[in-house]
């Protein structure tokens, strides 16, 4: 992460006052933790919003957002810094395209992805998705095989377009966790969490400029949460909670590497090869020497001992 270009957090000074205020506090926080610098992971499907919730959290348009397929195929990672405190957030292309998981796209991410070490991973949806089916479980598990079960204990769920009216006469915070809990239940069997484990939180954005405001200007849902410092808030939470944060190493991605594994071995199959197989056969072949030697008439013997050959029958 040396060689990225870092640039002046000048973002957070286009936020509300109170969203600074806020923001300002929970860098402290981190401060006080030690923690100097956070990469986050943007995750998801194509389209769910994973670019414009990049661009909501530096404050600047740094990530292309696209009403239709993006043409963004590469992972983006962008680097602010602010009171000694380093920000980078990457933003990748979308997981399912085409109602499949996107190899090439995940092997684009795992390339970029190698030798960083993530410290939270966004996995990024729609809180206006009424159900959850076989793609969902895919990406979530092409998550886990690429990068590690571990990746959820550092992540969150992050659900766009919260600013929404439920169906069915639903209550807002009824649909909320209804939502909530069905995704929550899909990571968690991806992560091989415990159902006696905490569960990945859930954080609400609305990224459209059309989202409301309070009287400070702040961007609000319909509970009346300001969403921003709320997301952040859980950010710190999730990188302080005493997890490891994830090396993207080659190990990680590859698996172990099978000639390694096989070489430890070597020793123990030569042995193994020498005590049951080379051993035995000497012996059996001994055997047959003696035998042979013993049954042999006199005269077969001398030939094979002298240079001369001594032609002779015995007794
Ligand atoms: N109303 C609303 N629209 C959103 C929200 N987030 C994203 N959008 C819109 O949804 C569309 C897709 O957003 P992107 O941010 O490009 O989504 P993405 O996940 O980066 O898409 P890919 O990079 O193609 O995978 C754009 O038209 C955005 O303006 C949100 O919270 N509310
Ligand atoms: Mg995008």
């Amino acid at each position: 992460m040396a060689s990225q270009l870092v640039r002046e957090w000048a973002g957070i000074q286009q936020f509300p006052v109170a969203t600074q205020t806020a923001l300002h506090r929970l860098l402290g926080k981190l401060k006080q933790e030690s923690v100097d610098t956070l990469t986050i992971l943007v995750l998801g499907k194509g389209g769910v919003g994973k670019s414009s919730t990049v661009n909501s959290i530096v404050g600047e348009r740094v990530a292309i957002v696209s009403a239709f397929q993006s043409e963004a195929m590469r992972p983006l990672i962008c680097s602010r810094s602010r009171a000694g405190f380093t920000l980078n957030i990457i933003d990748t292309p979308g997981l399912i395209e085409g109602g499949f998981v996107n190899d090439h796209a995940l092997d684009l991410i795992k390339r970029f992805l190698i030798n960083k070490t993530i410290d939270i991973l966004l996995y990024v949806d729609r809180l206006d998705g009424y159900r959850v089916d076989d793609l969902d479980m895919q990406v979530t598990k092409a998550i886990s095989k690429s990068f590690g079960q571990q990746i959820w204990r550092r992540g969150l769920v992050v659900l766009t377009h919260a600013q929404l009216s439920p169906p069915d006469e639903l209550r807002y915070a009824d649909f909320v966790d209804r939502r909530s809990a069905i995704l929550q239940a899909v990571v968690r069997k991806a992560a091989g969490f415990k159902k006696s484990e905490t569960q990945i939180p859930v954080v609400l954005v609305e990224n459209s400029g059309r989202c409301n405001t309070n009287s400070g200007g702040e961007k609000v849902l319909s509970d009346g949460t300001v969403w921003l410092p709320y997301l952040v808030e859980k950010i710190v939470e999730v990188a302080t909670n005493g997890s490891k944060p994830i090396l993207i190493d080659k190990k990680l991605i590859e698996g172990p590497d099978a000639n390694q594994w096989g070489k430890r071995w070597i020793p123990l199959f030569l042995a193994f090869q020498y005590f049951f197989i080379v051993k035995p056969i000497r012996r059996g072949i001994q055997k047959d020497i003696q035998r042979e030697k013993s049954e042999r008439p006199a005269w077969e013997i001398y030939d094979e001992t002298g240079d001369k050959t001594i032609f002779f029958k015995r007794g």
